[in-house]
C-alpha cells in the first residue's frame, strides 16, 4: 500500500514537471512582420501619450448631411456608414459633398470647447470609409476643396486645437469605397473567414478574383501610402495616426507591405504613436502577433468595452474610445433609439480607463452646419467642470495599490491615491480598505486625507476589519458632498508603520 502511494506521488511529480517543461520550451514563432518592440515604449512622446487620461474623437464628414435619414426614413445603423444602410443609392451619397457648405464650422470653438472638457488630445477623422476627405488632398477629387465650403477642415483642426495645447491625431480609414482599386475581401474577424483560415485554406484569404483587380489594388495601395506621407507633409505637428478598417481581408493580405508602410511612416516622423489597428503580422494576427506581443504602440482593442481589470490589459498602453449612445459615430439626428451616456457615466468610465493604465476618448459627431448638438455641448460642459475640479485624479493617475471597492474607482499618482466616489454609501461613511504594507510587522495607516473639491482635510476612524484581517478605516462624507448629486474626490496618503502605533490597528497574522 506504501509502496503505491510513493510510487504515484513519484509519477505524479513527473508528470507535472514534464508539463512545467513543456510550456518553458513553447517556442516563439519565427516573424518578419509581427512587434518590432516588446514591452512599452519609453520615449518622451509615448510618455506624453500615457498621461493624457482624456481625449476627445471627432466624427465628421459628408455623413452629416443626412444624419443617419433620408426620405423620411431613419437607419438605425451607424450615422457614419449611412452609405451602406440601404437607405440611400451610392450615386445620391456620393454626390453628397456638392451639399457640404458647414457655415457654422469654427475650429476655435470645438477647439476651446474640448479645451474646457479637459481633452489633452483630439483624434480627428481625416477620411472615413466612404474615402471622403476633409483635407484638400492631391491623390483624389473625392475631398473638401470641390464642396461650396473648399477650405482645408484637417488645417483648422490642427492649428485651433495645437493653439488651446490639444496634441492631435488624424483617424485614417483604410477602406475607401470611393477609389476604383479598393477591393473589400471581407472581414478577418468573421467567422467563416478565421475558420477557413486557421484551418489553411488561404484561398479564401485571397479577396482578389481576378488579375485585374489585384493590379487595381497596387494603385489603390500607392494611393493610400501617398495620402498617408501626404498628411504627414501636411500637417507635421500631429502626434499620431488612428487607423480603422484594417479588419479587411484585403489588407491583411498585403500585411509585409502595411508594415513598410509603417516603418516609413515612423522615419519620417519620428515619435509618431500608431495603435494596434494598424497592420496584422504575415499569418493574419491582428492587434497581437502569433507571440502574443501587441503590434506597435498601443492596444485598440478597447473599442467601446472597457477592460475590467488589470489582467485583461496585459501591460499594455492601451485607449478607449466611446460613443455618446450606443454605437453612434457620426452625426445621427436621432438620439432616442439608445440610451445616450451621461456626464457622470462618462467620468467615471475615465476613471475606470485611467485606473487601469488607459485613455478614455469621448467622442462627438458634429451636424453638417458645423454644430457639435445640444447635448454634447451639454455633456462637454458638465465633464469640463468635473474635471476642473478633480482632474488631479485622471492626469497622469494611474493604477493605484488599492483593490477595487464598492463605492468607486482608486487612481494613484506617486504616493498621492485619489478615492474617487461613484457609489456613495447610503451610511455617509466611506470604508476604505487598505492594503497589506509591504514589510512584515508593518501596517498602512492614512496619514491624511482631503476632499478634493473643498480642500478640506477628512477626519478618519478604525473602521475595523474583516475577517481576514484585513484593515479599513472610515472616512465620513461631510454635508456639503452629501447630496450633491456629483461623485466626488478623495486624495490620501499612506503610510506604513510598525503596527501597535497610535492610528495603527493591528493586522491579523494569516
Ligand atoms: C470602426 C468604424 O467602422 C466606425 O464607423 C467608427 O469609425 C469606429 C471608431 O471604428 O468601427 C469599429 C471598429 C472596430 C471595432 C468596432 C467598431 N472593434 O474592434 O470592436
Amino acid at each position: 500500500m506504501k509502496k503505491i502511494t510513493v510510487f504515484i506521488i513519484l509519477l505524479c511529480s513527473i508528470l507535472s514537471l514534464e508539463g512545467f517543461a513543456q510550456n518553458e520550451k513553447k517556442e516563439r514563432v519565427p516573424l518578419k512582420h509581427g512587434a518590432h518592440q516588446i514591452g512599452k515604449r519609453t520615449d518622451a512622446a509615448m510618455q506624453r501619450w500615457r498621461e493624457y487620461g482624456l481625449g476627445q474623437f471627432i466624427h465628421w464628414g459628408v455623413y452629416a448631411i443626412p444624419g443617419g435619414q433620408w426620405n423620411g426614413k431613419t437607419s438605425g445603423g451607424a450615422a457614419e456608414w449611412f452609405r451602406s444602410s440601404g437607405l440611400i443609392t451610392n450615386e445620391e451619397y456620393d454626390n453628397l459633398y456638392k451639399q457640404f457648405n458647414p457655415a457654422d464650422f469654427d475650429a476655435v470653438r470645438w477647439a476651446k470647447q474640448a479645451k474646457q472638457m479637459g481633452a489633452k488630445y483630439v483624434i480627428f477623422t481625416t477620411k472615413h470609409h466612404d474615402g471622403f476627405c476633409m483635407w484638400p488632398s492631391k491623390y483624389t477629387d473625392y475631398t473638401i476643396a470641390n464642396t461650396p465650403y473648399k477650405k482645408d477642415i484637417v488645417k483648422q483642426i490642427v492649428d485651433a486645437y495645437a493653439a488651446e495645447g490639444i496634441d492631435v491625431y488624424l483617424y485614417f480609414s483604410i477602406i475607401d469605397w470611393s477609389h476604383t482599386g479598393y477591393v473589400s475581401g471581407g472581414n478577418i474577424n468573421s467567422p467563416e473567414i478565421k475558420k477557413a483560415f486557421q484551418a489553411g485554406e488561404r484561398e479564401i484569404f485571397n479577396p482578389f478574383k481576378t488579375k485585374e483587380q489585384e493590379k487595381k489594388y497596387e494603385d489603390f495601395k500607392s494611393f493610400t501610402r501617398n495620402q498617408l506621407l501626404e498628411l504627414l507633409d501636411n500637417y507635421p505637428t500631429i502626434k499620431g495616426l488612428w487607423f480603422d478598417g484594417s479588419w479587411d481581408v484585403a489588407w491583411v493580405k498585403n500585411a509585409p507591405w502595411v508594415d513598410s508602410v509603417g516603418l516609413e511612416l515612423r522615419a519620417k516622423h519620428p515619435g509618431l504613436i500608431i495603435g494596434s489597428r494598424f497592420r496584422s503580422d504575415e499569418y493574419g494576427n491582428r492587434h497581437v502577433d502569433a507571440n502574443g506581443d501587441l503590434i506597435d504602440d498601443y492596444d485598440q482593442r478597447f473599442e467601446r468595452n472597457l477592460p475590467n481589470n488589470l489582467a485583461e490589459v496585459n501591460d499594455n498602453d492601451w485607449d478607449c474610445v466611446m460613443t455618446i449612445p450606443e454605437n453612434q459615430w457620426g452625426y445621427h439626428r436621432d438620439w432616442t433609439l439608445t440610451y445616450v451616456k451621461t456626464a457622470y457615466d462618462l467620468i467615471e468610465m475615465t476613471l475606470q480607463a485611467n485606473s487601469l493604465d488607459g485613455n478614455f476618448v469621448i467622442n462627438f459627431g458634429p451636424d453638417g452646419k458645423g454644430n457639435m448638438r445640444p447635448e454634447e455641448n451639454r455633456i462637454a460642459k458638465s465633464v469640463g467642470d468635473w474635471m476642473a475640479k478633480y482632474g488631479e485624479a485622471v492626469y497622469g493617475a494611474h493604477h493605484s495599490i488599492l483593490e477595487k471597492q464598492d463605492w468607486g474607482i482608486s487612481t494613484q499618482k506617486g504616493d498621492e491615491i485619489y478615492l474617487a466616489v461613484f457609489n456613495k454609501p447610503m451610511s455617509n461613511i466611506l470604508k476604505v480598505k487598505v492594503p497589506r504594507a509591504k514589510t512584515r510587522g508593518n501596517v498602512y495607516v492614512i496619514e491624511n486625507a482631503t476632499f478634493l473639491s473643498t480642500g478640506k482635510s477628512a477626519t478618519i476612524n478604525d473602521g475595523g476589519r474583516n475577517k481576514a484581517g484585513a484593515i479599513f478605516y472610515d472616512i465620513p462624507i461631510p454635508a456639503e458632498l452629501q447630496n450633491s448629486g456629483e461623485a466626488f474626490v478623495i486624495k490620501v496618503k499612506l503610510k506604513e508603520v510598525p503596527q501597535g502605533e497610535k492610528g495603527a490597528y493591528q493586522q491579523a497574522i494569516t
